[in-house]
């Protein structure tokens, strides 16, 4: 939890919000996808890192459940890197503006908008008209988590980009409908490979906490042995392993085994080929089960320190919470002067 390394706070390039949701353990996706690009972007941005409690409840969650995980994610967090001195690291629900502006912002997006979002027809699939409204307003509350900081810059992946669009489209439709500029336009930033890692058991879909099978992901808190067996078990294909990036064509399986080892390693694809050139499928998952170990290893073991005091991590999101909530209020309080809403006297 040090300082040192950083940029000092009026020199950051910018203001950064993320969010991830305690829906379940923290996987490899979550970590090369998004964790592993936050701890460098803290460096350069303030940065503010939310545990989004409210968008998990847009699909069932188990009460007790969800307690664990929201701790379990914080620890995992911090223990890969993500500093809660450095940063705001909080809980969504602890900040009572998120829910407050989202309805605002309820209000001045369009159901059209709204339609357009490819993530509800993916995740309410064919039964639509049973999804919880709460799933179909995500991205306004989404656009509230942003907006209620006035963030200059969003970390988003491919799956994202339509949510920050139509953030960008409510800021700006709320400027003009109100006419004064109460929020700047926030952009996407991209640092890192911004990988997609996919599930163990099938290429083609991403690797995701909600998927029943435990064995199509690595979870932070997974141990050698577990590791080494969902290697073990993850799907290949028949073919040796390939050779050159032509070979790797219409093999989601080795492409995302190859991805993973290449990310966790920090090689290009054309040294990761030359490395495993002649190994046979199982050579290369046990070669796999290393470098993953090597890597999530010391996050795991932190990560159980850090739960064995629930405590201390309630104390750091409360001191996260306070940080966050001191400039949410403020926009908040600036949004319903400019709405017109009677101040309280
Ligand atoms: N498989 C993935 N590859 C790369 N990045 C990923 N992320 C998630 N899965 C992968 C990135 O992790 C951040 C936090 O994600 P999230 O928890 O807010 O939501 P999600 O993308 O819906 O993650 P899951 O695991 O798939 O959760 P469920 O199963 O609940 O829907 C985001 O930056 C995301 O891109």
């Amino acid at each position: 939890m040090s300082t040192s390394g950083s940029t000092p706070l009026g020199q950051k390039a910018g203001r950064i919000l993320s969010g991830i949701q305690p829906t379940g353990n923290l996987h490899l996706g979550n970590y090369l996808g998004a964790i592993r690009n936050w701890v460098t972007l803290q460096q350069d941005y303030e940065c503010l890192f939310c545990i989004v409690d409210m968008h998990a409840i847009t699909v069932w969650q188990d009460p007790a459940e969800l307690i664990r995980t929201t701790r379990e994610v914080a620890a995992g967090m911090i223990a890969a890197g993500v500093s809660p001195v450095d940063n705001a690291l909080f809980v969504q629900s602890h900040v009572p503006a998120h829910a407050q502006l989202a309805w605002v912002l309820n209000c001045v997006a369009r159901i059209g908008w709204l339609n357009r979002m490819t993530q509800f027809k993916d995740k309410a699939g064919k039964n639509r008209e049973n999804a919880s409204v709460g799933l179909y307003v995500y991205p306004n509350l989404m656009a509230a988590d942003i907006l209620v900081y006035k963030a200059t810059h969003v970390p988003v992946g491919e799956d994202q980009k339509q949510h920050l669009e139509l953030a960008r489209d409510i800021a700006q439709k709320f400027n003009i409908d109100f006419g004064k500029v109460v929020f700047p336009l926030p952009e996407p930033v991209i640092r890192g490979p911004g990988m997609r890692v996919m599930s163990l058991r099938d290429g083609l879909k991403k690797m995701s906490k909600s998927d029943e099978s435990d064995y199509s992901r690595l979870n932070m808190t997974d141990d050698r042995d577990a590791i080494a067996l969902k290697f073990q078990k993850a799907k290949s294909d028949p073919l040796p392993l390939p050779t050159t990036d032509a070979e790797m064509e219409g093999r989601p399986e080795a492409i995302n085994l190859i991805n993973i080892y290449a990310a966790l390693t920090d090689k290009s694809h054309a040294e990761v080929l030359a490395d495993i050139s002649g190994l046979q499928f199982s050579a290369f998952k046990a070669k796999l089960t290393e470098v993953a170990v090597n890597v999530l290893g010391p996050i795991n073991a932190e990560t159980k320190r850090l739960m064995n005091d629930p405590a201390e991590i309630d104390r750091v999101l409360a001191r996260g919470a306070e940080k966050a909530n001191t400039i949410a209020a403020g926009v908040l309080k600036e949004v319903y002067d400019v709405v017109g809403f009677l101040p309280r006297a």
